[in-house]
């Protein structure tokens, strides 16, 4: 899929896409459409007449399992477990970006005092939110300034002014640990944020792909081949060829600026009573002629966001076990419900004592894990992660408080509602290994059919009136 114009082609060919004639403003209501629509895993949606301007609007392309599968190429019929387990193989091998001369991202260029952030349709999207948010199905790219990685990542971005980005690089966020290396160096850090594009480099920016890994790359493997980038206007950063809007500019790490509240998946705004946050102040605006603007929904569980980091941070978690090497790893399952991080399932084929703990505590260590999973549960292997009323009676029959429930600290999300606003640094994490003992000398006899009698009845299953 060379970019978003491809997505939307597919996507109504599948009849997975709804175009929208209607005038729609972009203050609530188009957030509210798609919202309500996305309750019910409806298509996505190409508002193509949105008050007051001329740009369409795309909403809602990852809120269904069929349209992930078609982003990541696989069949409509495809488990939100085929697609992690995807990713998984693919990130065994690496392609690094292309470098091409230019590209359609290039077809209009604006600098200087013509930048006005206004002339895109912005969606405001809950009654308290702050303001407009320009970036939320996005991804910025930024570089570090000691080694030379360039890291895709989606932090909100709130249209402050004309020329204006408010950003929320949360602590320890990679673009939030460069920006620290650039303030180190007494330097402001060149950014490019890209709206509208391969749907696959959205996911790549939500997802916690490892620190000094370059997301284009597990891109690149995923497509089978390089992700074609240009060179930004205004600082050397790789931008897609095939982007439709690009917005170039700097973070001065000394300057702040109010941003927030937003409706986050959470369910709950976040930013309100916070600090200050850092902004982009930007220095030129590419974009394609007749760009198409693209927006999700965040906000309340389950829609659009929810669905995309079931896949994003589901995959990392279960790919960064792989890289650690541990054996038996069956299936991981992150439910979009705890919006894919704060509630992992994992299954095991269990091979020696004490492997169910390590898989708990191995898993709360990778960067993943690490930061904001609140509850994890490993279950047998003949448990499926997905299947959540087995892991229900796992929890119920295998599952025994006095010997496998710890509790660990570590490093929380600020957008968790469970904690109070100002104590969000540290979590409790619950480890429960619902798994029957490796190390059991007797072990309880599961009740196995008799096959025999179970041919037997069957055969006579309509005899018997059934
Ligand atoms: C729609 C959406 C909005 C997000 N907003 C933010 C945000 O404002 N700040 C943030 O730090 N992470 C945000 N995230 C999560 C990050 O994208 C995610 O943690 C990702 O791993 C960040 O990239 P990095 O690992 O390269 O730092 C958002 C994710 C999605 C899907
Ligand atoms: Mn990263």
């Amino acid at each position: 899929m060379r970019d978003m114009r491809e997505f939307i082609a597919k996507a109504e060919q599948e009849g997975q896409l709804k175009r929208i004639k209607a005038e729609v403003d972009w203050n609530l209501e188009l957030s509210h459409i798609a919202k309500l629509n996305e309750e019910k895993s409806g298509p996505a949606l190409l508002f193509e007449n949105v008050k007051g301007y001329k740009t369409p609007v795309i909403t809602s392309v990852c809120t269904t399992t069929e349209r992930l599968a078609l982003i990541l190429g696989l069949p409509r019929n495809s488990s939100l477990v085929d697609l992690m387990r995807l990713w998984v193989e693919k990130n065994k091998t690496k392609i690094p970006p292309k470098w091409v001369d230019t590209g359609p991202c290039k077809e209009n260029i604006v600098k200087g005092d013509e930048i006005d952030l206004f002339k895109f349709p912005v969606p405001k999207f809950y009654p308290k939110d702050g303001g407009r948010f320009f970036g939320t199905a996005h991804f910025v790219l930024t570089k570090d300034p000691e080694t030379g990685w360039v890291n895709l990542g989606t932090y909100r971005l709130q249209l402050l002014d004309k020329k204006r980005l408010g950003t929320q690089f949360i602590k320890g966020k990679h673009a939030d640990i460069m920006l620290k290396k650039y303030q180190a160096m007494g330097k402001k850090m060149p950014v490019a944020v890209v709206v509208g594009c391969d749907p696959l480099l959205f996911l790549m920016g939500a997802a916690r792909v490892s620190a000094f890994e370059c997301e284009y790359d597990l891109a690149g493997s995923i497509r089978g081949k390089p992700i074609e980038v240009v060179k930004a206007e205004t600082n050397d950063l790789p931008v897609p060829a095939t982007a439709e809007i690009v917005v170039e500019g700097e973070v001065d790490p000394n300057r702040t600026l109010p941003e927030g509240p937003f409706g986050e998946y959470t369910g709950y705004y976040s930013g309100v009573g916070t600090d200050e946050r850092n902004y982009i102040e930007v220095a030129c605006v590419t974009y394609r002629t007749n760009p198409i603007f693209w927006g999700t929904t965040v906000g309340r569980a389950v829609t659009d966001t929810h669905m995309t980091m079931a896949l994003t941070y589901g995959a990392t978690l279960w790919q960064q076990l792989v890289e650690m090497k541990i054996p038996g790893i069956k299936a991981v399952y992150c439910p979009p419900e705890g919006s894919g991080r704060f509630l992992a399932i994992i299954s095991v084929k269990t091979m020696y004592p004490g492997h169910a703990d390590q898989v708990l505590t191995a898993s709360i260590s990778t960067e993943m894990g690490a930061y904001g999973l609140k509850t994890v549960i490993v279950v047998d292997e003949d448990i499926d992660p997905w299947d959540l009323p087995r892991v229900l009676y796992a929890l119920s029959f295998r599952f025994q408080p006095n010997r496998s429930q710890v509790i660990k600290r570590g490093r929380s999300t600020p957008l968790d509602p469970s904690l109070p606003i100002e104590a969000r640094e540290i979590t409790g994490r619950l480890l429960l290994d619902a798994t029957i003992p490796y190390e059991w000398k007797h072990k309880p006899i599961p009740i196995l059919l008799d096959p025999e009698i179970v041919k037997r009845v069957k055969a006579r299953w309509s005899e018997l009136g059934l």
